[in-house]
């Protein structure tokens, strides 16, 4: 009988395991290079309406909603599933995307890929019924090779499934037992968890016989010579390939040949001009793959030559200070949540702008591409977050290092999208990762030690840290403290970024000791880390509309002065190299008493980018200088 029962039990089991094979990982490294459309490569968005149907008991695996769903409904692709419907707000289970397409003739004999900018928080995916790839993490986007199973004679049915179930060992982590944020949903973060189909969905096809991979661009400059190196990584069997990069009256062609499948090139540009914040100039990069006459696959880009560097006390952008005036953020819009839009993100740097700002956090994820190239082009720098928030370590050991693992997917995904950009100066891989007693502040509290959390934590964040300063060592790698927690984890980042509430969280409606307790953090974290310290956010909620006379908070007036509070003093303090405002705009959180209707009101802007006082106030005082006066 025992025997029986091990023979259907190991039955199960081995029918589990071919089952999960059949839905492959995606790979970091197949999202280096966005889809083009040019004359060896064509793409195809996928954006608009869809089907789809939540899966509130979780049967449409076994039922088979991959062959065609019924009675679905339409959603809109990009956008998160929360707000487009009137029942589905707080529901982040099981849900099913499908769509239908017809693939153009013309890209017979190409290699056809599928790329999901993001599928939050993870998706199954399955062409034409057929089990495809799966992917963690939900701001990131994710690619597929498709060649084998499109039809051509027919249209192909794409289906996604997608759930966002908060799980502690997730990154960002939610339901958290004793979590620091107690909402509904119960996310261990301060943002709503908007679910579903975000970002845009593609195809896209490449060069059956021989393509570029990859293409990695390091910049730096010697007197007036800027000095470009460019690693490609291609497939296929052609060996040599060139780069053009033209730009500033330039046009430099320079050949170079493959040893297996990489290839490297060291480009000098004279004359060179520096990309910067006054003057984001970008050269075309062009990378070909094969002879002039014969070539195979090209891939064009835009890039900066610029280098990023740290002191003691600076930020250095080509070798001169540079003082990071901005936002956190985040992708908030009514109705489509999280969802790209662009008319937002052309508003939102509009009004950055318009402030005065220089910079931003791409808090708490990693945004939309286009956010990326906006930046390059109008010269804002990026502080480059993965969606690591909300960590913590007194927690089961199998827990912590599942996240330590997914973060680590993140730093590599992150770095293999993002590496080209000169907006973005630096990597941030947490945003105040939290001790189980906060209130150090100045240092480890002997219970960390005690509990073996200090050096659990050390041991993740450094790692974290490290991971990043190996892929990248051209750019700063960083990670956000939170209030009262050790500074010896700030102190892991190469430059000191602090999230800081004196006048709020604490000090509430008191100012006055707010300034001193500021100031004095400010120099104890300079002087025991002798690295330059950043504000990465500080703020107050205000209600649009709300007025005082006298310090009151909720009121525009005390968000105005708790700013302007924070501003003075960073003045008053020569290692401060960037002040960022929480936050841009107000956003939607869970509910919970400290969130009036669901919404975090410490922006500047109101949801709709309305300006409070406060971004008034930041226009007349950033406009006036950019680069800080040593
Ligand atoms: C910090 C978080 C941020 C929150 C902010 C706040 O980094 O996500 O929204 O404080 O409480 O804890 O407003």
């Amino acid at each position: 009988m025992k025997s029986r029962y091990t023979s259907i039990l190991l039955f199960i089991l081995i029918g589990m395991s071919v089952y999960s094979q059949d839905f492959k990982s995606a790979n970091p490294k197949d999202i280096a290079l966005f889809p083009v459309q040019n004359e060896f490569r064509n793409t195809m968005n996928l954006s608009g309406i869809w089907k789809f149907k939540k899966d509130t008991l979780g049967v449409g695996e076994k039922e088979g909603w991959f062959n065609g769903l019924k009675d679905s409904r339409s959603i809109a692709v990009p956008g998160s599933w929360n707000d487009q419907f009137n029942d589905s707000h707080n529901y982040l289970n099981l849900a099913w995307y499908e769509t239908k397409t017809y693939i153009p003739g013309g890209w017979k004999g190409e290699k056809i890929f599928i790329r999901l900018g993001a599928a939050t928080y993870a998706a199954k995916l399955w062409i034409n019924g057929v089990p495809l790839g799966q992917h963690e993490g939900g701001q990131i986007p994710f690619v597929f090779d498709i060649s084998s199973l499109v039809r051509w004679d027919s249209s192909n049915r794409i289906s996604i499934q997608i759930e966002n179930i908060l799980k502690p060992d997730r990154v960002a982590p939610g339901n958290v037992k004793d979590g620091p944020f107690k909402s509904y949903p119960s996310a261990n973060y301060d943002f709503f968890p908007y679910a579903g189909l975000n970002r845009a969905v593609w195809l896209y096809t490449v060069p059956k016989v021989a393509s570029i991979k990859d293409i990695t661009i390091k910049t730096n400059f010697e007197s007036t010579t800027g000095v470009v190196e460019l690693q490609v990584e291609k497939e296929g069997k052609v060996k040599n390939g060139s780069v053009v990069i033209s730009g500033a009256g330039n046009k430099i062609e320079t050949p170079f040949t493959f040893s297996g499948n990489a290839g490297k090139a060291r480009v000098e540009i004279p004359n060179v001009r520096l990309w910067s914040p006054e003057d984001p100039y970008l050269y075309t990069v062009s990378v070909i793959l094969g002879d002039k006459n014969h070539s195979a696959d090209r891939y064009e880009l835009e890039t900066g030559v610029r280098t990023i560097s740290v002191t003691e006390k600076e930020i250095l952008l080509n070798g001169k200070p540079v003082y990071l005036k901005g936002f956190g953020k985040h992708e908030d819009f009514p109705i489509f949540g999280r969802g790209t839009a662009y008319p937002v993100m052309i508003k939102d740097f509009e009004l950055m702008k318009w402030t005065g700002a220089n910079s931003f956090r791409t808090s708490h994820y990693p945004y939309d591409e286009e956010f990326y190239n906006m930046a390059d082009r109008e010269g804002f720098l990026i502080v480059d977050e993965i969606p690591a928030v909300g960590l913590f370590f007194y927690d089961e050991s199998a827990n912590v290092s599942r996240r330590e693992t997914i973060c680590k997917q993140y730093i590599d995904e992150l770095i293999a999208r993002d590496k080209n950009h000169p907006s973005v100066i630096m990597w941030c891989v947490a945003n105040e990762p939290f001790a189980k007693n906060l209130g150090g502040g100045g240092g480890f509290t002997g219970v960390e030690k005690e509990t073996g959390e200090s050096d659990i934590a050390i041991k993740f964040l450094g790692g974290l840290i490290q991971r990043v300063k190996e892929q990248d060592p051209t750019r700063l790698a960083v990670l956000v403290g939170v209030m009262g927690g050790p500074s010896e984890w700030a102190g892991l980042s190469d430059v000191i970024c602090i999230n800081r509430y004196w006048g709020w969280y604490t000090n509430v409606g008191d100012l006055q000791d707010a300034r001193s307790y500021l100031g004095g953090e400010m120099d104890m974290l300079h002087k025991k880390f002798k690295k330059p310290v950043m504000l990465t956010e500080f703020g107050a909620d205000a209600i649009a509309g709300m007025h005082a006379s006298e310090d009151e908070i909720y009121s525009e007036e005390y968000q105005v002065k708790l700013i302007k509070m924070f501003l003075d003093v960073a003045d008053t303090k020569d290692y401060v190299v960037g002040m960022h405002v929480w936050s841009f705009s107000d956003f939607r959180t869970g509910q919970s008493l400290m969130r009036v209707g669901g919404m975090n009101l410490k922006g500047v802007f109101t949801q709709d980018r309305k300006p409070k006082m406060a971004a008034h106030f930041l226009r007349e005082r950033w406009q006036k200088k950019i680069i800080k006066n040593k």
